[in-house]
């Protein structure tokens, strides 16, 4: 008995031994290396962006390049909207402004249904909400901005659709409000649009299709 104990305490040991050295670790320093390297990412390409009937298209204002102003436009032409305002950019960003002190949000569904907004901040795979602003509801800056960018991974081909909500007045300062959403996508704004919110209203204003 005393002699088979110690063949499986050797055994043990030399599958162990093998374990640091062979072919196992060589996989896992592979993996490291692979993890390390610089990744090229190919950024995503519009491939369709349809808004609903009621929204209007915001035409883009490009042969005389404004400054940048935190609206939710891409004032100044370079793909980035509302670059400097505190908020990002990425692979994919789509931004709302609204004009009145209501609290708005916006809700971001990408190809496998799953729902990105201040209620579901982040996905594992990069999406960020990094703006989510509550009107006249709290004192803060930008507070009628909401921004979600994709950094990190490659956003998902398919479809998406934005919405926006009309969450509450706040201090009574809120009524019908006008919504303007852009898109862009590989840093390239890909639309621009308005619609107007009428309170507790929920809208899907547009879908779009990257690949
Ligand atoms: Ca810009
Ligand atoms: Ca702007």
């Amino acid at each position: 008995m005393k002699r088979v104990a110690t063949a499986i305490l050797l055994c043990s040991s030399a599958c162990a031994g093998r374990g640091i050295d062979g072919p196992g670790s060589e996989t896992v320093r592979e993996t490291a290396e692979t993890i390390d390297a610089p990744r090229v990412i190919e950024p995503p390409v519009l491939v369709s962006i349809v808004p609903i009937a009621t929204a209007q298209e915001i035409p883009r204002a490009c042969s005389t390049p404004v400054e940048e102003s935190c609206n939710a436009l891409d004032d100044d032409c370079d793909g980035v909207i509302d670059d400097g305002c505190g908020y990002g950019t990425g692979l994919m960003q789509v931004t709302a402004s609204w004009n009145t002190g209501a609290d708005i949000d916006l809700y971001v569904t990408g190809p496998l249904g799953d729902t990105l907004s201040f209620q579901r901040p982040s996905t594992p795979s990069g999406a960020r909400v990094d703006h989510s602003g509550r009107g006249d509801c709290v004192d803060m800056p930008n507070p009628q901005i909401e921004n979600i960018r994709w950094v990190g991974a490659r956003p998902m081909d398919g479809i998406y659709e934005v919405e926006v909500h009309y969450w509450g007045e706040c201090i009574g300062s809120g009524g019908p409000t006008l919504v303007t959403i852009s898109v862009a996508v590989g840093r390239r704004i890909a639309g621009q649009f308005r619609q107007s919110l009428l309170p507790g209203e929920r809208i899907r204003v547009l879908r779009f299709v990257i690949q």
